[in-house]
């Protein structure tokens, strides 16, 4: 296949796009960057000596003998470069990684608000309207997130993006009302301006679908921990981002490096938060079958639950406190969230196809010695904290101890 891999120089996009690559797939990545010019922004770089995306090809092109092009286009801001993109370079499926993804990051500031509203869902629409605009038969594969559904379940399983319902048809013409079974989309509960853009997309992703017949996969992914997959190891200039800060770092593979460094793991409130996780070297295998399986033309959205396995965040602390030999802090919650939820999710549909789950007690000591302890010299301490706030005026979660 032709395979447009949009966002593709970001933590999610470069191991896909190796992984297809290897795959012999002709992959193209689409990025302007902004990732590391955030990074710039806020003064801190990945744990991971990530190399400029021209060192990073060439190192590609060297050890697999496979060319991976590239267009430098802002998806947001400049349509027509999406569009000549997409007609002159015809391909067969695009993987839409390329929004601001993180949930402190989005609650920084008004300005940083309106930029992560901005830009991911014009860089949504844009893409769609592109699509159909282009004439091409194009399928769409998006990297959504679990944050769409919220994370209060009622004891139920979170189905895969649609939910049975049966409405009571009071003023039906029979004399018993009627009960008339629908599936509707998973009534949505964003904790964050982030993912509040997420449940935006769901609605164009549905609008497209059912207007323009566009074939479209929305992959509902939990929070994805680990660095390395298959291909980022085979070379150190192919090393894949590690985000730790207190904006764009997530949870476990922040606990894995504060455990390298001996900094007491911010666990945020009780820690009784329970969310779904899945390892990097799993979400490029599941882009890989989701891929593979387009819906037909016609359908609705395809929604799968892109995740392997849930855990509440005090647990996943005390995990790699027992495997690492760190400390544990409670430090106050800096986001607006339930102090605990329950979290059942099903995720059959990856699995059928043939998905093999990475658990967390094969892959965690590995990543603390391959990654974290490796790198801890680049690490800054004082970018450790989680200073955006979800409420005005509450204090950060900067443990005591330090
Ligand atoms: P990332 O920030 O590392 O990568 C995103 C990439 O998209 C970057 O290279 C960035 O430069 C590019 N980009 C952003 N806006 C763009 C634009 N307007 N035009 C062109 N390029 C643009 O993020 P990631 O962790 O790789 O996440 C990728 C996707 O997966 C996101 O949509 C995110 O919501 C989703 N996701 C990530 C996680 C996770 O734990 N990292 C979990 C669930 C879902
Ligand atoms: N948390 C801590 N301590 C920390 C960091 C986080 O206790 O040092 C807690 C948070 O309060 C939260 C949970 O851990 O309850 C998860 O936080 P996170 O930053 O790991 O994840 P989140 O903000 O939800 O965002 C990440 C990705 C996002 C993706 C989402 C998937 O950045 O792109 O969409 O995971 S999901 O969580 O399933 O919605």
């Amino acid at each position: 296949m032709k395979i447009a891999i949009l966002g593709g120089d970001g933590f999610c996009g470069w191991p896909a796009s190796l992984h297809l690559s290897d795959l012999d797939h002709e992959v193209t990545i689409v990025d302007n960057l902004s990732r590391r010019t955030i990074d710039e922004q806020l003064q801190v770089q990945s744990l991971t000596p990530i190399r400029p995306l021209s060192e990073r090809r060439a190192a590609w092109e060297e050890v697999s003998g496979n060319r991976i092009g590239f267009e430098f286009i802002d998806i947001a801001q400049d349509y027509e470069a999406l569009l000549d993109f997409l007609r002159s370079w015809q391909p067969d499926a695009v993987v839409h990684f390329a929004e601001q993804r993180a949930a402190p990051y989005s609650m920084k500031s008004p300005r940083t608000k309106r930029y992560t509203v901005d830009n991911n869902v014009n860089a949504t629409h844009h893409l769609l309207c592109a699509v159909v605009e282009s004439g091409l038969d194009i399928h769409v594969v998006h990297l959504g997130t679990m944050g769409v559904y919220g994370y209060g379940t009622a004891g139920m399983k979170i189905p895969e993006g649609y939910l049975d319902v049966e409405v009571r048809a009071e003023d039906s013409t029979q004399e018993q009302p009627q009960r008339i079974p629908q599936q509707i989309l998973y009534p949505t509960n964003p904790g964050s301006i982030y993912h509040m853009t997420k449940v935006l997309d769901q609605h164009l992703f549905a609008y497209y679908a059912k207007n323009d017949a566009l074939r479209i996969t929305d992959l509902h992914q939990g929070i994805i921990w680990g660095t390395h997959t298959e291909q980022t190891q085979r070379d150190e200039r192919l090393i894949n981002r590690f985000d730790y800060d207190g904006d764009y770092g997530t949870v476990l593979n922040r606990f894995l490096m504060q455990a390298a460094v001996g900094y007491p793991l911010t666990v945020h409130g009780t820690g009784g938060q329970t969310r779904a996780f899945i390892h990097i070297q799993d979400m490029v295998r599941c882009v890989q079958i989701a891929l593979e399986n387009p819906p037909a033309t016609g359908d609705r959205v395809k929604i799968f639950n892109q995740m392997t396995e849930t855990h509440r965040v005090r647990d996943l602390a005390e995990m790699v406190a027992r495997i690492a030999g760190a400390t544990v802090e409670m430090v106050p919650n800096p986001r607006h969230e339930s102090a605990e939820n329950e979290l059942h999710v099903v995720n059959q549909a990856f699995l059928d196809l043939g998905l093999e789950p990475t658990t967390l007690s094969e892959g965690l000591l590995r990543e603390v010695e391959q990654i974290a302890r490796r790198y801890r010299d680049r690490a800054d301490l004082d970018r450790i904290p989680a200073t955006s706030t979800w409420t005005r005026n509450q204090q950060a979660g900067v443990p005591s101890s330090v």
